[in-house]
């Protein structure tokens, strides 16, 4: 069988561990080859950083498409993250309807926000568009924050512990056609990790994992991307999601260990292999 391919669309950041720095080595070390869509490029992400660069490719993206479509690709997965503009969520739009086969698989991460806090780049009419983008999904993986948003609903009336966690996804389902992980979700304090619903089987299912008392930039990105790696390589999603909740808690653990800066992200890198 030939090597697995998967378009991520997502921006690069130089510094911060996040989106393509995080998506390329974690396929790539699931034997996935990954080939980038950048929707834009920092210096480091927007998340604890001031000042810095901001690159918006839009107007690349549909002359990559055009390239790709004449050279006759396809992807087993088109996995979608960090937005640079309003205007690209019609170009990811068009991006799944052309390369979209019966068997891709569509993995939208909606990332908007996090901790109650919407990303400094991110206008409402770009997180209205992320929701319509996100309807398109066969998996979407929204943290809490973004669960509202999706949901539109303040993020202090969100339903809580278990059975809230439940709810939402089960929301945000569209009637049972969509798969929801919804990260972040814990079913009790001392507890973190993923509340799943697997529109294949209409199962909603907790992946918890003991919590690690601090919290990390870029976690999302290693969840979606191991999520997205294991889906590509034929795992149920209870048990990519299995894989991912374990990853994220490993890199989490030797990060805080380590006393890492939350800002530079997870230190994933040594633990690859
Ligand atoms: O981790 C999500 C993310 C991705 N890309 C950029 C970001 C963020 C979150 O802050 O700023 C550029």
């Amino acid at each position: 069988m030939s090597t697995p391919r998967v378009a991520a669309i997502h921006d690069m950041s130089g510094f911060g561990r996040c989106s393509l720095t995080v998506a390329i080595p974690i396929l790539s070390a699931m034997g996935i080859q990954c080939c980038p869509l950048p929707t834009a490029f920092l210096s480091t992400h927007t998340g604890g950083f001031e000042g810095f660069a901001f690159l918006d490719m839009t107007d690349e993206l549909p002359k990559v498409a055009a390239h790709w479509k004449s050279l006759g690709l396809c992807f087993q997965a088109v996995y979608s993250g960090f937005l640079g503009s309003e205007r690209q969520i019609a170009i990811v739009e068009d991006f799944l309807r052309e390369f979209r086969g019966p068997d891709t698989l569509a993995v939208i991460d909606p990332v908007m926000g996090d901790h109650g806090t919407v990303y400094q780049t991110y206008t409402p009419a770009m997180c209205a568009g992320m929701a319509r983008l996100a309807e398109l999904a066969d998996v979407i993986t929204p943290n809490l924050t973004e669960a509202a948003l999706l949901l539109d609903i303040p993020y202090g009336e969100l339903p809580v512990g278990e059975a809230g966690c439940r709810e939402i996804v089960e929301r945000l389902s569209l009637d049972g056609r969509r798969s929801v992980v919804l990260t972040g979700a814990s079913t009790a304090p001392e507890l973190t990790g993923a509340m799943c619903f697997d529109a294949r089987t209409g199962q909603t299912e907790a992946v918890q994992t003991q919590r690690v008392p601090q919290e990390f930039h870029g976690t999302g990105d290693v969840f979606a991307s191991v999520l997205t790696g294991a889906l590509v390589q034929g795992a149920s999603l209870p048990d990519a999601v299995r894989q991912a909740v374990d990853f994220v808690r490993a890199c989490a653990e030797r990060t805080a260990r380590a006393g890492i800066p939350m800002r530079e992200g997870v230190e994933f890198e040594p633990l690859l292999r």
